[in-house]
């Protein structure tokens, strides 16, 4: 029977090791394919993602002092929002379509906004509340009522505390902090590391435990990701709402490396820095030509981090220069539609609430969201996929059902295919929407979309690289009897979770 058994296997191996030479063969490069698409993200990383679009509360003494950084010499007596309220942030927050809140509980001038057992520097010596007051609290109870997910800035750089720069003591400290605010207030759907450091040639040096750090979080709270200097979520690299044409989340493991992610970050308090866009020699981090030489990858997803107004912290003089609804739809479109997470920072003045005019931008977006992906057009159309069925003999129509607990799986070796629906009557049509079923890894490398003209010819109108985990593309309001969407070329067989028109 064993041996029964065993020649069976011979066989199969036989017959897939021809199968795989022709690959090769047809496909030059095949085997390198399979090693980039060999990596796939972690539930919690999914999770994430899935949430696309959450908000920034950048909220302390800086609030009062005008700055961006404070220097941690501040003192706490400053601190007296008289009117804050956090439901009024969450409500902002759920009404502008995000799906969670993140507050800097510290910021780099080491004032905490919860009373902290291991500080003087906090709430608890403020006005605020006369000193009873927790913001952490109030903000996580607050995201709760209103549904949405609720995580922690807790900056590393911290410019009050006299251990910083002298290693563990200071490690210590940071960790007692990070165990508070993973402990003290329920779910925390992501720990989000900074790496700014300003300090200068002369200033102090910290040489962070960022691996304790990272075991502190997964102990506590093992379903957050780590952003920025740590192994989950990737800074996209600018502040200024830029994003790649082509954003792959399979990258190089060295780019999770937070000594490296530090050193990229700001360095110097200004405002040249936030307006920066990506560089160049940045747009490409998981093109094929660029991993052929890195030996480790890994899943490491971009999310995008801009601010609703110049500044990270409220600043009155900034009241005219608030991103209008279309600067911040434009964001929506290229950031959760060009695979990648995104964090819009929206900060309370000294009262503690946030602006009307920061509010109407933020529920235009909202209401944009809303309205703009609901009635899938795709629906009512007649739809031919080619290939006729997945790999499982599923239909095209599987595709049709938003989320990914479903998928259309191309048959093993078919890296092309179409996607064909077509309607009686014209259309009027904004966007095409198109995911593929991450858990199976980032595939494909080339889609086109083409119109059906009046004459029965189809007419190409917009082409693109990667879609990942979402890729909207604008159709512009045109008129038409139908629409082609076809995958021309794919790291192996591609793998959609859904396809929606618009
Ligand atoms: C940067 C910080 O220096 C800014 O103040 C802000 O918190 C931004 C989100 O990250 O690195």
């Amino acid at each position: 029977m064993q041996r029964q058994g065993q020649n069976s296997y011979k066989k199969y191996a036989k017959k897939q090791e021809e199968k795989e030479m022709r690959s090769e063969e047809r496909y030059p490069g095949y085997w390198e394919d399979v090693r980039l698409t060999g990596i796939v993200p972690s539930p919690r990383q999914i999770a994430h993602q899935k949430m696309e679009y959450f908000g920034f509360i950048h909220f302390t003494v800086n609030t009062f002092t005008g700055k961006e950084w404070g220097s941690g010499e501040e003192s706490p007596s400053l601190f007296h929002p008289e009117k804050l309220d956090a439901g009024q942030w969450a409500e902002t927050a759920a009404k502008g379509g995000m799906t969670g809140l993140i507050l800097t509980c510290k910021h780099h001038d080491g004032f905490c906004l919860w009373p902290s057992a291991y500080t003087e520097h906090s709430v608890k010596n403020s006005p605020y509340k006369e000193g009873k007051g927790d913001i952490v609290k109030e903000l996580s109870q607050a995201c709760r009522e209103q549904g949405l997910q609720f995580g922690v800035y807790l900056s590393p750089w911290d410019r009050n505390h006299p251990a910083y720069g002298t290693g563990k003591p200071y490690d210590d400290y940071y960790v007692n902090q990070l165990t508070e605010l993973l402990t003290n207030y329920g779910e925390i759907f992501t720990v989000w590391l900074d790496g700014a450091c300003g300090e200068g040639q002369n200033g102090k040096k910290q040489v962070y435990d960022w691996e304790r750090y990272y075991e502190v979080v997964r102990r506590l709270q093992p379903g957050a990701n780590i952003f920025g200097c740590g192994p989950d979520v990737r800074w996209c690299g600018n502040e200024a709402g830029d994003t790649r044409p082509s954003e792959w989340s399979v990258v190089a493991a060295g780019l999770a490396d937070a000594e490296k992610v530090a050193a990229d970050s700001q360095q110097e308090d200004n405002e040249q820095f936030r307006e920066k866009k990506i560089s160049s020699t940045a747009q490409n981090l998981g093109g094929r030509d660029v991993l052929k030489e890195e030996k480790k990858l890994i899943w490491y997803p971009a999310e995008v981090d801009v601010s609703i107004r110049p500044g990270w912290f409220y600043h009155e003089e900034e009241n005219d220069r608030v991103r209008s609804f279309e600067n911040l739809k434009e964001i929506y479109l290229k950031s959760v539609g060009g695979n990648c997470t995104l964090l819009l920072n929206i900060p309370p003045d000294k009262d503690g609430l946030i602006r009307e005019e920061d509010r109407k931008s933020v529920f235009l977006l909202g209401d944009f969201i809303r309205e703009s992906f609901r009635v899938n057009l795709a629906e009512k159309a007649e739809m031919t996929v080619l290939p006729s069925a997945d790999c499982e003999g599923k239909d095209g129509r599987v595709l049709l059902e938003p989320g990914d607990s479903t998928w259309f799986r191309n048959p093993d070796g078919q890296r092309e295919l179409q996607i064909t629906f077509r309607w009686e009557e014209e259309c009027r049509l904004t966007y095409l929407v198109v995911q593929e079923a991450i858990a199976f890894s980032q595939r494909v490398e080339q889609f086109e979309v083409c119109i059906l003209e009046e004459d029965g010819s189809w007419k190409p109108n917009a082409s693109g690289t990667t879609i990942g985990y979402k890729r909207i593309v604008k159709l512009g309001g045109m008129r038409t009897k139908g629409i082609r969407f076809t995958v021309t070329d794919a790291r192996v067989a591609p793998v959609l979770a859904f396809i929606g028109v618009f």
